[in-house]
């Protein structure tokens, strides 16, 4: 028996790597009738072709399905389309979530004027100020930035986050020159009603494994409680214990840390916004009992 990682998965067959080398498997017929279904990055054991087991997970991401994931890359457009911080909150909450250390990197600035880069510095200071990783040169792929990134993903289980047409196959054809990943106009990705990449394997990109991965281009409902949200601000649960109420979740309550910090400037206005919002959508949301509550 023999343990690797799900690299790759096409039509039935596993593609395995194992001591440096990929081994192509089929899943023994067991699996469904256990509901589970491999998908890339999982651990696994496996034996002549057969792929035999998945050991637990330590996360899993649905969209785009991928185990194991120790960090991700959200690759968000500075324009075109139009940043939002909205669309980057949900993503960063959707990544805490499930522990995953999110990384944020500012495709098309070139894009920019100068003045819209100064304006948008101000939100990037914001979201390295509450612990964030923020990758904003003037120019997208400078090669100190892309350096910098490669030495942060070295060993590890990677995905690319971010919207169709962010520029996610870009980022990464940049990180390994010999790569070739397709990449499109967003106007015909988005008119086409499909996305530039399709399917899910682990690319070997400077010492990382990399899934670059379809983006997406609607939005996903929140698999968590409102208890629990507040958790995945981490600037406000650095706060939380300096309310008054234990479990406030800073929206009526009186004597609330997070709205006077709010208030204060000291939490940014947008990200307060955004977390009413969310928390509205999950109260709002139907039970979905065909899924396991976390
Ligand atoms: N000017 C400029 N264009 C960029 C930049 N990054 C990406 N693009 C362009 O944006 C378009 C979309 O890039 P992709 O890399 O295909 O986007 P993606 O995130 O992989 O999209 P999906 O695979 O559909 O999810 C392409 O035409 C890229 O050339 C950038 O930093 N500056
Ligand atoms: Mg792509
Ligand atoms: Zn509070």
């Amino acid at each position: 028996m023999k343990q690797g990682i799900i690299q790759q998965s096409l039509s039935g067959f596993y593609d395995i790597l194992a001591d440096g080398e990929i081994h192509r498997t089929r899943a023994r017929g067991n699996f469904r009738a256990r509901k589970i279904k491999p998908i890339v990055g999982d651990r696994v054991e496996f034996e002549n072709g057969y792929l035999l087991r998945v050991l637990p997970r330590k996360n899993e991401l649905v969209r785009p399905p991928v185990a194991n994931v120790d960090i991700a890359v959200v690759v968000t457009a500075a324009k075109k389309p139009t940043f939002s911080t909205n669309l980057l909150d949900r993503q960063l909450i959707a990544l805490e979530a499930q522990k995953i250390i999110p990384v944020i990197y500012f495709s098309k600035t070139d894009l920019l004027s100068d003045d819209e880069y100064a304006k948008l510095a101000e939100i990037v200071a914001g979201y390295r100020k509450i612990g964030y990783q923020v990758f904003f040169d003037r120019e997208a792929f400078a090669e100190d930035q892309l350096h910098q990134l490669k030495e942060l993903l070295k060993g590890q289980i990677v995905t690319m986050m971010g919207q169709t047409g962010a520029g996610k196959s870009t980022l990464l054809n940049h990180l390994a020159p010999g790569l070739g990943l397709a990449t499109g106009e967003i106007s015909t990705a988005l008119k086409r009603g499909r996305h530039t990449t399709r399917k899910v394997s682990l690319l070997n990109v400077a010492g990382a494994w990399i899934a670059d991965t379809p983006g997406f281009s609607s939005y996903e409902t929140f698999d968590m409680t409102v208890e629990k949200l507040p958790n995945f601000f981490p600037e406000m649960k650095e706060l939380a214990p300096n309310c008054k109420f234990r479990g406030c979740l800073h929206l009526k309550e009186p004597q609330c840390a997070v709205k006077d910090a709010v208030k204060n400037g000291i939490i940014m206005k947008s990200r307060y916004d955004d977390y009413v919002q969310f928390h509205n959508l999950i109260a709002n949301q139907k039970p979905d009992y065909s899924k396991n509550k976390k």
